[in-house]
């Protein structure tokens, strides 16, 4: 479709109707979602708007922003439509999934987000906060109750502002108003997700008065928490698409997501109180999600990680141009299948080779251009999922995980780098929350600040135990910063273990081994 000079707004009388995933206008709402950024509008919200096409039901999406308004306040411009463009190298499609009923601005009508979450209507609330979004202790995985905000929402004399304390008031509310189940669905990169969150649910009421404790700790007892395994690659929106969408709807979106083809979504199917017939739209119910969620938080995003850091400090913008070097690439291969891939267990029915080979794929996919500023944000609460466990299975097995070290060795050079190394722009574009804990540790010896980071408790306590691990990893924090990260790479490779076993006839002691491909 080619705009004219001045294409209409994207509404619901712009929509071009063959881009609309399902045509029923405004069903009931059914879910309540906190956290309205990319990766929710091109994931979940396009399931539910494919499993309404399929079967009808009360699943319209109440989209809730955390603080900023732009997203809503777009949406609320564009009668809440919003398209999804789907970006390979063979072009780029538009659809609109219109399955959002409202939206709202915790930050500023947080009573409004507390009657929804309250609503006997809301069936599901789903999450899609990130990693950060939990409030996590560093290190211990637990609440963290040294948080200012987290203690400010204890006490509840204001509107709750953390993910947690909303839910924990919005539950609270609910059971005191009409006491109906609820499911609380995370869709979120944490090992046990959906545990996760009952877990730091449960902690907060346990810091609640007594009384007020015990009401939420009942409720959350009738309430369901699947673990879920959520995957696919949402990079930020740019001018760019947002001219694509124009070119291609004949509307002017300013909210468009951008996404790769590939979709996939692993879930239990445990629900309180109904769900859409997501599995209509290619969702996989099944009792083996830890599975899943293993093998993508490693394979997929502990490999990311590391495409991210060497990837940038070579000066790449894009994961796609990080890929294309070929120590990163190989840095990448041996990570994912010498020290991932022994640690998961593949779920009956996965074809692994087939998962791994689209892995590459989808790296390299240059029309997407994924930022390593984006994957490698983050990072102190991200390899927190990623990085110990399979290295401590190594370590246990009495085997020095060269790549893992080499991802955390990368991380630190980007985000607390040693005075007087430049890691460049994209490293610099990086926001994590510790950077502030972390720089001053970089001012001594390499192996000093290898040993204090690991001492911080931010890839948990297990590693810090481990000398010969925060060694390893200074010795590559001295080559990154004096040789370069494609001779750390290189010298990685070559430390390492030649890779001829196959992984199956090899099991990290204590991991589950891993069952050929079907
Ligand atoms: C990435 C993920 O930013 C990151 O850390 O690894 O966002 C990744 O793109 C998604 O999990 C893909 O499903």
């Amino acid at each position: 479709m080619t705009p004219g000079p001045h294409p209409p707004r994207l509404g619901a009388a712009s929509t071009p109707a063959g881009t609309l995933v399902h045509h029923r206008g405004g069903p009931e709402t059914g879910i309540v979602h906190l956290g309205l950024g990319n990766f929710h509008r091109a994931h979940q919200a396009v399931y539910t708007a494919q499993a309404l096409a399929h079967t009808d039901g009360p699943w319209g999406i109440l989209g809730v922003a955390s603080r900023s308004p732009a997203v809503a306040d777009a949406l609320r411009a564009q009668d809440l439509r919003y398209s999804v463009l789907e970006v390979s190298p063979e072009g780029t499609r538009a659809s609109v999934p219109a399955v959002h009923t409202g939206v709202l601005v915790a930050a500023q009508e947080p009573g409004a987000v507390l009657d929804a979450l309250a609503a006997p209507a809301t069936a599901i609330v789903t999450l899609t906060v990130t990693e950060h979004g939990y409030t996590f202790a560093p290190g211990s995985g637990g609440l963290d109750l040294a948080n200012p905000l987290v203690r400010a929402d204890l006490a509840g004399t204001a509107p709750p502002r953390t993910t947690i304390g909303l839910l924990a008031r919005g539950l609270l509310r609910r059971a005191r108003t009409h006491g109906r189940p609820v499911t609380v669905l995370s869709c979120d990169n944490l090992v046990q997700n959906g545990a996760t969150t009952r877990r730091l649910l449960r902690e907060f009421a346990a810091e609640l008065p007594a009384a007020e404790g015990a009401e939420l700790l009942a409720y959350l007892d009738t309430a369901a928490f699947p673990n879920s395994m959520v995957d696919r690659i949402v990079p930020a929106t740019t001018d760019a698409y947002r001219a694509t969408a124009a070119r291609l709807l004949g509307a002017r979106d300013e909210v468009p997501v951008p996404a790769e083809p590939f979709t996939m979504w692993a879930l239990e199917d445990r629900f309180a109180a109904g769900r859409p017939a997501w599995e209509s739209a290619g969702a996989v119910f099944t009792d083996e999600v830890d599975a899943y969620e293993l093998i993508k938080l490693r394979l997929l995003n502990g490999t990311h990680s590391l495409l991210a850091y060497l990837g940038a400090l070579h000066g790449c913008a894009t994961i796609p141009e990080a890929i294309a070097r070929p120590e990163i690439a190989a840095a990448a291969d041996r990570v994912l299948r010498t020290e991932y891939l022994p640690t998961v267990r593949v779920p009956g029915g996965m074809d692994i080779e087939r998962y791994i080979a689209e892995l590459s794929a989808r790296w390299s996919n240059f029309a997407l251009g994924h930022k390593t500023s984006q994957v490698g944000s983050d990072g102190s609460v991200k390899l927190r999922q990623r990085v110990p466990e399979p290295a401590l299975a190594h370590l246990a097995a009495g085997r020095m995980p060269h790549h893992l070290a080499l991802t955390l060795a990368a991380y630190l050079c980007c985000i607390a780098p040693p005075p007087g190394f430049d890691p460049g722009p994209a490293a610099a574009a990086m926001s994590d929350p510790a950077r502030a804990t972390l720089t001053p540790l970089a001012g001594g010896s390499a192996r000093d600040f290898a040993a204090a980071v690991l001492r911080t408790g931010l890839l948990g306590a297990g590693l810090a135990e481990h000398t010969a691990f925060a060694d390893r990893v200074a010795e590559l924090i001295t080559v990154i910063t004096t040789h370069g990260p494609l001779t750390a790479a290189r010298e990685t490779a070559e430390a390492a273990e030649p890779d001829t076993r196959s992984p199956s006839e090899d099991p990290v002691p204590g991991t589950p081994s891993t069952t050929p491909a079907h």
